[in-house]
């Protein structure tokens, strides 16, 4: 490996042993768990802090050539939510009568799902995650992005584990095609949605489909 370019700095192990990486895997994997998709929120305050935290967190993720690629938009304002709520709904209508296949309603039938989506209404957040297909450099000159959908797509992962472990649910939602969020929100050239994410506590009384994850044997191999 060449380390000649740049300045290279430790990497420090935390070193756990055997015994210890056995039950810190075990209990990441239990927490993980219990994180499910959550479509019914209350509106109850959660603290901005608690928000920036989890964004600093999904930027910890790795990037193609470190470049970042990703932006956080986070809407509180009621009437802004409201618009997307609206515009959302507009093209969830279309989705849903006539966009979308019979075979990928009927997939969609157990999860109870419609072109209304009053969550956007209710959350005291929306994350809205943006890739940048291209960066800017100091001068304004364009500068390139790799592997962009894969790093947005790790760093919502990392996402979705922070609102998770701080207690809170979430929705990954795609209101398709999602480039009225670049419209309302005001998003520079290089910007395009990626998620749309309701953030907040549950609803009192929610309720979650009863569904299976895959078994180990099911998804992996061993060669
Ligand atoms: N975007 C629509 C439809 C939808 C599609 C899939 I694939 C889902 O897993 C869930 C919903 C909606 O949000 O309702």
């Amino acid at each position: 490996m060449k380390t000649e370019e740049g300045t290279w700095i430790p990497y420090e192990s935390p070193g756990y042993t055997d015994e210890e990486m056995l039950a810190r895997s075990a209990a990441f994997y239990e927490a993980m768990d219990t994180r499910r998709s959550v479509r019914t929120f209350s509106s109850e305050p959660v603290a901005i802090e608690v928000i920036e935290n989890i964004i600093r967190t999904a930027s910890t993720a790795p990037s193609g050539a470190h470049k970042q690629p990703w932006t956080f938009g986070v809407v509180t304002n009621e009437e802004l939510k409201h618009r997307i709520r609206e515009l959302a709904e507009q093209e969830e209508y279309e989705n849903y009568h006539g966009r979308m296949s019979d075979r990928w309603l009927a997939d969609l039938a157990k999860f109870g799902t419609d072109h209304i989506k009053e969550f956007i209404d209710v959350a005291p957040y929306l994350i809205v995650v943006f890739k940048q297909v291209y960066g800017t450099d100091e001068q304004g000159e364009k500068s390139n992005h790799y592997y962009v959908n894969e790093s947005v797509g790790i760093a919502v992962g990392f996402l979705l584990a922070a609102i998770h472990h701080a207690g809170l649910v979430a929705l990954t939602h795609t209101p398709s095609p999602m480039n009225f969020l670049e419209k309302a929100l005001d998003r520079p050239a290089n910007e395009r949605a990626f998620l749309l994410i309701p953030v907040g506590h549950p609803a009192p009384g929610t309720q979650v489909p009863a569904i299976e994850r895959k078994a180990l044997g099911d998804i992996m191999f061993v060669r």
